[in-house]
């Protein structure tokens, strides 16, 4: 029997069976997996393999090979990552031009993550009733330059009596049949945006994992949210991005977008678009075709790849 693995609790897995059902296992024996160290071997989001016990639980016996993944690194001291979540057809970002500020390095730092992972991003600016005109210009300018590049940006109020051009119902279609993780700082509006768009019979597993959020539950778990018209939300608590990855250094630069294509110009295959004669990155920055706000969010990681950090900082 194949099944969608949509919440993990500690040892056990919830699988939803093809055939609709849901059924709690283990798994068996020692998973080794090509190339990845974790301290999960299953990850929501994953396809199992399923052998149905006698009392109505399982075990899993097969992993299916994954489209994609994110993990975090276990800890410091330890090559060992964690998967939070596998098989993403998108990541929806929840960002506040303010209450909270949403930084545009966070932001890019995100996109370049999503880049790396080839997940598809959707921007939402949230908690639209709250913004000042100021606010809302600089809102704007922000969707302009994000749409530009060639993301989705949508704006929200996410609170009740929105103005249906500001509705949240608008993300449905975006959303259906397809595995959205759910990402943004804290506060953003992330739970209030799940208890909306899901219905009454998930709404109790909603305000579960708030309760993880509060930190009664210090471990965190990730779970998989079943939209009404099919398709899911991951809502896993913690997660600010994507977490470690490794940046090559050609690498970087074609997770941004723009900065990629101006640096096709470049009179150096190698340059860093810092310093380097004959830059075509550097001209476009100049000439502003090129935003100073992501060149900074480029130069920041560039730091920390130089630093030998390896990895966004989210
Ligand atoms: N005014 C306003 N408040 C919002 C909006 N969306 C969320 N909030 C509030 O922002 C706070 C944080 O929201 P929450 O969903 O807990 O954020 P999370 O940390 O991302 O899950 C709550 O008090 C929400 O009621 C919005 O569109 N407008
Ligand atoms: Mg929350
Ligand atoms: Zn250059």
């Amino acid at each position: 029997m194949r099944g969608l693995v949509i919440k993990n609790t500690g040892s056990w897995y919830t699988v939803k069976t093809d055939d609709g059902r849901v059924i709690e296992s283990k798994i068996k024996g020692n998973f080794r997996l090509r190339g990845i160290r974790s301290t999960n071997p299953v990850a929501v989001g994953d396809y199992v393999h399923l052998i149905i016990n006698k009392e109505g639980t399982a075990f899993i016996s097969e992993i299916e090979d994954r489209r994609n993944y994110i993990v975090r690194k276990s800890s410091n001291l330890s090559k060992q990552s964690h998967i939070l979540a596998a098989n993403l057809d998108q990541a929806l970002l929840v960002i506040t031009v303010n209450y909270p500020e949403t930084s545009t390095i966070f932001i890019d730092r995100f996109l370049a993550g999503a880049e790396a992972y080839r997940v598809p991003v959707i921007l939402v600016f949230n908690k639209y009733d709250l913004l000042s005109e100021d606010e809302l210009r600089y809102q704007k300018g922000l969707i302009h330059l994000y749409e530009t590049i060639g993301y989705k940006c949508v704006e929200v109020q996410s609170t009740e009596n929105a103005p249906s051009d500001k509705s949240l119902h608008r993300l449905r279609p975006l959303l259906d049949g397809k595995v959205t993780l759910l990402a943004g700082n804290s506060g953003v509006g992330k739970s209030t945006i799940i208890n909306e768009l899901l219905p009454e019979a998930n709404r109790r597993t909603a305000e579960i994992s708030d309760v993880h959020n509060t930190g009664i539950h210090t471990t965190t778990f990730s779970e998989m949210l079943e939209l009404p018209k099919g398709g899911y939300l991951i809502d896993t608590p913690g997660i600010k991005g994507f977490g470690t990855f490794d940046i090559d250094k050609e690498e970087l630069t074609s997770y941004f977008r723009e900065i990629f294509k101006f640096s096709e110009q470049c009179k150096f295959s190698n340059c860093t678009h810092t310093h380097e004669p004959g830059c075509a990155v550097l001209k476009a920055v100049e000439d502003h075709y090129i935003s100073e706000s992501r060149y900074n969010s480029y130069l920041s990681m560039l730091e920390d790849k130089e630093e030998g950090k390896y990895r966004a900082a989210f």
